[in-house]
């Protein structure tokens, strides 16, 4: 048996520990990352972001990736290996640590021009609940919290470019950029290093977190070119501590907030009795990362490809610069050809090719897109007889979305059920609805645990979902591709690519062998799954009957200071994301805007925060709306910035893009607890991630309003009626004309400035950013 609190801690200096000894692009059985366990104290880690080669199980040597070589301690060891590991090891933290991180950035990025160049870095812990502010390092000088505001420029370079901060400059004000103390800078580039200090708090959740870096305009790229790793917090079975946590606890009268926490407590007794007993249970971690190459012709038996760097994003007033930076990436999106949507809804390639793990242009085929399973190409992972597997699966790319599903190789292909115990490092509640799901839709940030079983006790042998104990079945882990706008001119289309070939073995004999069943007495059978459907269509189409027309624009009604938010009030945080190609007018424009909101229907009626909660809580038929979708949005300026004839300085107004040193976008009070109604304007989808807290979801519709959407990006997520369930998520699904309705908390270590953006970083790139500031209540 094998789980991540109890793996023996190795690590130390990340020496290349995958030689050359393989076949580079043979078969070969999934490796797990290695684990760093830390514990305080003592538990110090550095972390270097850097360029070399890498080895990468199933296709070869890439050189130029870009990598993180995690070590211990507080000193950067001299060695002149430019080995670096596309998948770094999973940093796993005990709850109650301190992980104190120095993180020095060694990077050399290369421009659209294809000149090499100090660039920025920083590190992002997506998903923990830490402080966005420093420290407790005053005897080691300056520490940050989960701080995007602070970035290192190439150490030795001396050549920061960035934001005004001046490098070393003796004008630079003391201070925290997070912090939101007076007279702390907006941002701070610092010289090469920079010390993290993040507290875990003992009760923080446990599950699947990751690590990339973040520094605004960089980050798309620098993940695209393999940076980004995995983080686990606690132990697997304290996923069963889903209730009263620190952060947006449900405890609104009427929420029956720990009802489930029995049961659930219930069903993981009885695995972990399944466990221990048998010793069955396998745990993989899947981080799903992508990236491009070319292969060189040096070494035909030894398979040897370069990085296809996505380059330097350029200054926008830059014309030429960003117009090769725009061919570059566009060639990026087109590295296997078109991709078209079939009347199935299924993605097919028109002049690409695809193999396991890669595709490429048919008429270019040593320029290959590559899809890496935890660093390797098309593993084979083999499910022992008589054992089940934890799979914690992770989107850790920049851009691509996942359609993943595991299909058998038969004479009549059926997909296998992914048994869903927690998302985006969140548990699910043991009866959530349909917790079976045979297809799972992972945005980019978006991570989800799932056991994968046989048929067994409690479950019909016979279901289609499951494998028979007594047969050997071979699957495919795979993507189906997803088209993520309402049409073939918006959003992606992303490749659809067979990721790792599975083996279920027989179990000896007939199937004699004890079977472990992994469900409790009373979670009962598994429930066959339906397609996820496009949504139906709005029972209420919007008239709007407040005349939107004779209003005139007023930006100086929009306020976004804290407030008082109660149930009994109809007043809401209202976010909406947009994003518009105004072509040669004014490009491509991505933006959030935020207002302190009072919820209305068509008819003027005000809507209650206590009305939405109450609508949350039922299951609703599928053909009914949410009553938020009652919500009129009807809004003077907003059809002045989105109308047909709208100017791109308009849009822009409504929707601002991110700045790195403006004030924030949003003020809210600690210890307050808010309700924010997120909308999608856009024709394409998103992904809401928010820094330092987490949310719930309360209600959401996903109706469009009768207009397209794109339905494939909600995938697993709309099988059941969202969700007044106590399910903390970091990131959510944001389809075309989505509105979702949840609750976040600003208490514990949320003071400070941070903030909320599209994770698709594409999008937070190009400005789909906002921040906001964390600020004492008022006295
Ligand atoms: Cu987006």
């Amino acid at each position: 048996m094998i789980l991540a609190p109890l793996l023996v801690s190795t690590v130390a200096a990340a020496v290349g520990r995958r030689t050359d000894q393989r076949r580079p692009d043979g078969p070969h059985a999934f490796e797990n990352p290695r684990i760093v366990d830390v514990q305080a104290p003592g538990g110090d880690l550095t972390i270097r972001a850097r360029r070399g080669t890498a080895f990468v199980p199933g296709l070869g040597e890439v050189e130029g990736v870009y990598g993180y070589y995690v070590g211990r301690g507080d000193t950067f060891p001299r060695e002149g290996s430019t080995t670096v590991e596309l998948m770094p090891p999973v940093i796993s933290v005990a709850r109650g640590s301190t992980l104190r991180i120095r993180f020095r950035n060694e990077l050399l990025t290369t421009d659209a021009a294809g000149k090499k160049q100090p660039t920025e870095s920083n590190l992002h812990t997506h998903g923990l609940l830490v402080s966005p502010k420093g420290f407790g390092a005053a005897d080691r000088g300056r520490a940050y919290g989960d701080c995007i505001f602070v970035v290192a420029s190439t150490s030795g370079s001396n050549a920061g470019h960035a934001h005004g901060a001046g490098n070393g400059s003796p004008a630079q004000p003391p201070g925290d950029p997070c912090s939101l103390d007076p007279g702390a800078p907006l941002v701070r580039l610092e010289n090469g290093d920079i010390r993290y200090s993040y507290v875990i708090p003992p009760d923080h959740p446990s599950g699947m977190y990751w690590f990339h870096p973040h520094p605004h305009g960089l980050s798309e790229g620098q993940v695209s070119n393999g940076l980004s790793g995995l983080m686990w917090i606690g132990n697997f079975w304290d996923t069963a501590y889903i209730k009263c946590r620190i952060t947006a606890s449900p405890d609104v009268a009427g929420l029956a907030a720990c009802r489930d926490q029995e049961a659930q407590r219930e069903e993981l007794e009885a695995e972990r009795r399944s466990d221990a007993a048998g010793g069955s249970l396998e745990v993989r971690y899947l981080g799903f990362k992508d990236i491009q190459v070319s292969k060189l012709k040096d070494r035909p038996d030894q398979p040897r490809f370069r990085l296809i760097e996505f380059p330097l994003r350029p200054d926008p007033a830059d014309r030429s610069a960003k117009d090769a930076f725009g061919d570059q990436t566009d060639a990026r999106k087109n590295r296997c050809g078109k991709l078209v949507v079939g009347a199935s809804g299924e993605l097919a390639y028109v002049e690409g090719v695809s193999v396991p793990g890669q595709c490429w242009h048919e008429q270019h085929p040593d320029q290959r897109w590559i899809f890496t399973v935890s660093g390797q190409v098309h593993p084979r992972i083999t499910v022992k007889a008589g054992h089940s597997e934890v799979w914690h699966l992770a989107n850790i790319g920049a851009d691509v979305t996942y359609r993943l599903r595991l299909e058998t190789l038969e004479e009549h292909p059926r997909r296998l059920a992914f048994d869903v115990r927690a998302l985006d490092g969140a548990a699910f509640p043991p009866d959530w609805t349909r917790r079976r799901h045979t297809e799972i839709v992972l945005m980019p940030g978006a991570r989800v645990e799932v056991l994968i079983q046989r048929c067994g006790q409690g479950t019909d042998a016979s279901s289609p979902d499951c494998v028979d104990p007594s047969r050997r079945v071979e699957a495919r882990l795979r993507t189906a591709g997803i088209a993520t706008g309402v049409d073939a001119d918006s959003g992606d289309q992303w490749p659809p690519v067979d990721l790792a070939s599975v083996v279920f073995e027989a179990a000896p004999g007939r199937s004699r062998a004890f079977i472990p069943s992994l469900h409790a007495p009373g979670s009962g059978p598994a429930t066959p799954e339906r397609e996820p459907s496009s949504p139906a269509p709005a029972s209420k189409v919007s008239t709007p009957l407040r005349s939107a027309e004779s209003a005139t624009c007023d930006y100086r009604r929009y306020q976004a200071g804290p407030a008082e938010f109660r149930v009994d009030s109809n007043l809401v945080r209202l976010i909406r994301f947009n994003n518009r190609d105004f072509g040669e007018q004014g490009g491509e424009l991505f933006g959030i805007h935020v207002e302190n909101f009072r919820m209305l229907d068509q008819a003027g009626r005000s809507i209650a925060v206590a009305d939405l909660l109450a609508e949350g809580r039922v299951a609703r038929p599928e053909s009914q709306t949410s009553a938020i979708g009652s919500i009129s949005l009807e809004d003077p300026c907003w059809r002045t910035a989105t109308g047909e004839h709208a100017d791109p300085a308009q849009f822009a107004r409504f929707y601002p893009a991110f700045k790195m040193d403006g004030d924030p976008n949003l003020t809210a009070a600690h210890g307050e607890q808010e309700y924010w109604l997120l909308v999608n304007d856009s024709d394409e989808c998103h992904n809401f991630h928010i820094h330092q807290t987490k949310f719930v979801v309360l209600d959401a519709d996903f109706s469009a309003g009768g207009r397209p959407s794109a339905a494939q990006c909600l995938g697993d997520r709309g099988l059941a009626p969202p969700i007044n369930r106590n399910v903390l998520h970091d990131n959510y699904p944001l389809l075309p004309g989505a509105r979702v309705f949840l609750m976040i908390r600003f208490d514990a270590a949320k003071l400070g400035r941070f903030v909320f953006h599209c994770h698709i970083l594409e999008h937070e790139d190009k400005g789909m950013m906002a921040t906001i500031g964390v600020v004492d209540r008022p006295p």
